[in-house]
């Protein structure tokens, strides 16, 4: 038997996609910046032009989990990040909102077997939004992080799951 665990080390070989909600966009913006510096210094390219990193940009939160579950679909990608804010003092759609996102971000990767990481901020006001976002800290690198060490552990599963156990 043995213990597995994702490692840090395979990222520069990943492939990643980032789903980007737009409704509150200045957290999200800074959400993304998070990421990609994380990315970046794990060795992947984050050019949108690039072949590592697919960038699709949603209205908000409510959007994300069918596009992360489409993308899931294409086996395309080693793990999608799925980045959005949910911010309950400006509208009652906040209780809606943010229960359609956290079911959906996880049935995407339960269905699917592609890890999809909740990065969404479910805060009571702006100012805790923005100091998830880089102001005490940015929650988007380790939304990052958790991307590169699920794909590797998923990897992991995956190619033992070919091994000769006769
Ligand atoms: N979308 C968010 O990403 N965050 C929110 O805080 C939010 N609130 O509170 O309304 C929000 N609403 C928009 C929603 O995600 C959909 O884009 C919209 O309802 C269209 O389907």
């Amino acid at each position: 038997m043995a213990i597995f665990e994702g490692t840090f080390t395979q990222a520069a070989s990943g492939r990643f996609a980032i789903v980007i909600g737009r409704f509150n966009d200045l957290i999200t913006g800074k959400l993304l910046e998070g990421c990609q510096d994380c990315l970046k210094r794990h060795g992947v390219d984050t050019n949108p032009d690039g072949s590592q990193v697919d960038y699709f940009w949603v209205p908000g939160c409510f959007e994300i989990p069918l596009v992360a579950r489409q993308l899931a679909l294409s086996h395309h990608y080693d793990a999608i990040i799925c980045l959005g804010a949910v911010i309950k003092g400006q509208t009652p759609h906040f209780d809606y909102v943010a229960s359609e996102v956290s079911k959906g971000v996880a049935s995407a990767g339960m269905e699917t077997g592609v890890p999809v990481i909740f990065g969404v901020l479910t805060t009571d006001t702006m100012q805790q939004a923005f100091e998830r976002a880089g102001i005490k800290s940015n929650l988007g690198w380790n939304y990052a992080l958790s991307a590169i060490e699920m794909a590797s552990l998923m990897a992991q599963i995956k190619g033992r799951g070919s091994e000769n156990r006769g």
